[in-house]
């Protein structure tokens, strides 16, 4: 096994322009959706990193005849709507949640049971969030005594009742996973969410001219449709851009542009909260590529204050708070963030993970059971600081190397290459002083 350690030279600015890879999320979906409509679906800006990747190597083990991917390039000979084959293992998911919970409301209709497993940090989080809604459909999935993978799936074809299901927490993989199970039941399956939750499901069906429903919170589907093959292009994903804009924001002579980001308005609360605190953040060039918005973003560094987050902008900005942290410890004055409990169940436990680093860091930050309280403007300190294997944790870690007045080692960075495996390489080419190191553990 090899572990990867980053470690980030104190200060610096970052400069020049970028493109950073696919949006993660549209990247599961294409496959999933390319996989089930009649046709050759052709998808450019894939992402090229682990999660995306355990998506793909899925719907091969079911059968779909997939090409690439190659310089983001992927060739998808989808099956339709019924075409899935049994696997003949367990579908590995690896670290990504995403795929699990949207995989499993798919595979609980079909005519063939499956398992699904992942890695330590996957198989450790909760998944009665939608094995439950799915067993009030009909569907039959084991999960462990504390409601975690593996999940065994006995395949319900034809059997699936519709259901109307009002969501407890914000969560678009729990919207996603009953609308892929809704497209194989008997009725409307409607699903209402408690705030709006990024809306990529919704959009690329209706681009697969598969009929979905949407009016205010509600989105309705149902068995009545096929998906019809298409041509995707992904954009820049916001949540990877996140790490350069608020860099950019906190080094000091910083001038940054980032070329083709997706700003579909149910992510762009990275971009708001910045605003609010005071950054500099321009929306170029708007335009909408395949359904979905897309801009380049200029961002030049401005002294950052501490603001209370709308709780409202809590779910548009669900994974970028890791980094948002890292602003709150810049900004002059005191941020709060409530309201966003879910950090607690990601790759890692995102509130308690990132108050222990910054508070080794010396910045003075307590977490709450919803969020967090940042008394920012002191000095960040340097160190030696845990990552628990989360990608966002070690990138926002190795963002504020950008000022630190010391150098900070973030251990346990290996899982950056389940959504970003480029940031090292651009991170340094914009002007972080972050080297990466290797080593073989037996
Ligand atoms: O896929 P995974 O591991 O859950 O990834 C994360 C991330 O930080 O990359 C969350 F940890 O993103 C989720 C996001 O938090 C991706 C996602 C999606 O594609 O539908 C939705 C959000 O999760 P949720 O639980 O709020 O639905």
């Amino acid at each position: 096994m090899t572990t990867i350690t980053f470690k980030v030279q104190p200060g610096g600015q970052l400069k020049g322009e970028t493109r950073v890879p696919g949006d993660k999320s549209m990247s599961h979906r294409s496959i999933m959706l390319g996989s089930l409509a009649e046709g050759v679906t052709h998808v450019t800006g894939f992402l090229e990193a682990e999660d995306a990747l355990a998506t793909l190597q899925a719907f091969r083990d079911m059968g779909v005849n997939i090409e690439g991917p190659l310089n983001g390039c992927v060739t998808i000979h989808g099956v339709g709507k019924h075409g899935l084959k049994a696997p003949n293992r367990p579908l590995y998911l690896g670290n990504s949640g995403t795929s699990m919970r949207l995989l499993s409301g798919l595979l609980a209709g079909q005519p063939f049971n499956s398992v699904l497993t992942g890695d330590k940090s996957l198989s450790g989080r909760p998944m009665k969030r939608v094995t439950e809604p799915l067993a009030a459909m009909g569907a039959q999935i084991k999960t462990t005594e504390k409601g975690t993978a593996p999940l065994e799936i006995t395949g319900q074809a034809g059997q699936l009742k519709s259901i109307a299901y009002t969501m407890p927490m914000a969560s678009a993989q729990v919207k996603s996973c009953l609308l892929l199970a809704g497209m194989y039941a008997q009725g409307e399956t409607s699903v209402i969410e408690p705030a709006p939750t990024r809306d990529h499901t919704e959009r690329m069906l209706s681009g697969f001219k598969y009929p979905v429903k949407r009016n205010g919170n509600k989105a309705t589907i149902s068995a009545e449709g096929k998906l019809t093959a298409t041509e995707i292009d992904v954009p820049s994903d916001i949540s990877s851009a996140a790490f350069f804009l608020v860099g950019a924001s906190i080094a000091e002579g910083s001038d940054l542009m980032l070329k083709h980001v997706g700003i579909n308005p149910t992510r762009t609360g990275i971009i708001s909260i910045l605003r609010l605190m005071g950054a500099s953040i321009e929306i170029l060039n708007e335009r909408e590529v395949g359904g979905e918005p897309v801009a380049d973003l200029h961002v030049v560094s401005k002294p950052l204050k501490g603001i209370d987050i709308p709780e409202e902008l809590v779910p548009l900005a669900i994974d970028e708070f890791p980094v948002l942290f890292v602003a709150a410890a810049c900004a002059e004055g005191k941020t709060r963030l409530t309201g966003a409990e879910e950090l607690r169940v990601k790759e890692s436990d995102r509130i308690q993970v990132m108050a222990d680093g910054l508070i080794l860091l010396g910045v003075d930050a307590t977490p709450t059971p919803d969020g967090m309280i940042i008394n920012g403007g002191g000095v960040i300190g340097g160190g030696t600081v845990e990552s628990h294997g989360d990608h966002r944790i070690a990138m926002a870690f190795s963002i504020a190397g950008l000022r630190a007045n010391a150098p900070i080692t973030i251990l346990d960075c290996a899982n950056v290459n389940t959504s970003f495996p480029e940031f090292k390489d651009i991170a340094k080419h914009l002007g972080l002083a972050l080297v990466c190191e290797e080593n073989k553990v037996q």
